[in-house]
Parts: C-alpha cells; sequence; structure tokens
C-alpha cells in the first residue's frame, strides 16, 4: 500500500546565503542557514508538517527545485538572495505556480542601496516578510501552516 501523502513546506534560500551567520551580522543577523531550517522545522513539525529545505547558488538549480517540490508544497518559504532583484526567469517559474507563496528578505532591502529596491517577484507571491531578519522565515512559516490548514 501507498504511503500516506505527508505535508510539506518548502524552504529555499538563493545566492549567498548558505554564507548566513559567517559575516555582516549587522545586515544578516548571527543565525546560521541551519539554524534558520531547524527554527522552521520546529514551527512546522508542532503542526505535523514536514519542511524540505533547499538553498542554492544558481538560479536554474532553483527553478528546478521549485519546479519539482513547488505544486504538491503546502506553501513555499523563498528568499531568492540577489535574484530578487532582477530574475525573470524565477518570476516565471514562481508565476506557473498555484502554491501559496512568502518571499522574505531577512534585511530592509528598501532602506538599502537603491538596486535592491526594486523586487521583481512581488506580483507573483502572496506576500513579502521584508526586514524582520531571520524571524521572517518563522513569521511565514506560521501563515502558510494557518492557510494550507484552512484549504486541507
Ligand atoms: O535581505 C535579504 O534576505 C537578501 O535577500 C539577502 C541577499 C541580498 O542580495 C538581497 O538584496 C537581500 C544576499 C544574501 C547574502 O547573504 C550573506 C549573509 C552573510 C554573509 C554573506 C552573505
Amino acid at each position: 500500500m501507498a504511503d500516506a501523502f505527508q505535508p510539506y513546506l518548502l524552504l529555499i534560500n538563493g545566492p549567498n546565503l548558505n554564507r548566513l551567520g559567517q559575516r555582516d551580522p549587522n545586515t544578516y543577523g548571527t543565525e546560521t542557514l541551519a539554524d534558520v531550517e531547524r527554527r522552521v522545522r520546529q514551527v512546522a513539525q508542532a503542526a505535523g508538517v514536514d519542511v524540505r529545505a533547499f538553498q542554492s547558488n544558481s538560479e536554474g538549480e532553483l527553478i528546478d527545485i521549485l519546479q519539482r517540490e513547488g505544486p504538491e508544497a503546502m506553501g513555499i518559504i523563498i528568499n531568492p538572495g540577489a535574484y530578487a532583484h532582477y530574475s525573470y526567469a524565477l518570476r516565471d517559474c514562481l508565476a506557473d505556480l498555484s502554491t501559496p507563496i512568502v518571499e522574505v528578505h531577512i534585511s530592509n532591502v528598501h532602506r538599502r542601496e537603491p538596486f535592491r529596491h526594486q523586487l521583481v517577484l512581488s506580483s507573483v507571491v502572496t506576500g513579502q516578510v521584508v526586514g524582520l531578519g531571520t524571524l521572517g522565515y518563522e513569521l511565514a512559516a506560521q501563515y502558510l501552516l494557518q492557510v494550507g490548514t484552512r484549504s486541507r
């Protein structure tokens, strides 16, 4: 007999976020990516939901993961890194999904360099959490767990 389907959140981190906690604590805090993934897992597991976490520095790999894991996910948390500012390929990929999506930015990109003010994924995501540090990932998970539980 086939296993019962286990609901999961998809947690995606883009380029350079593997370096979280290694430098620039004033901008990105002191937590590592492993810390962030652990915190999101704790929130999800309390609701009986798994987390599939991926980080990649490559745009194509991010798109492959989203195409493969996105359609069946209960929700997607994505910090696209700098791709958020210019990747129309990632935008097309997210626009193709009907899964709820929360875009997270650790720093308040609107208070930083002008090139970071443009967020090209805005109109294809459900919502954004910007500038609340790594807590933003946890808040995104809480939102997606509530929305997903309602629609299940
Ligand atoms: O604020 C965010 O979460 C960003 O998505 C982070 C990206 C940046 O390009 C975006 O404009 C805003 C960069 C992540 C770089 O992360 C590092 C963290 C620590 C050490 C080195 C890189």
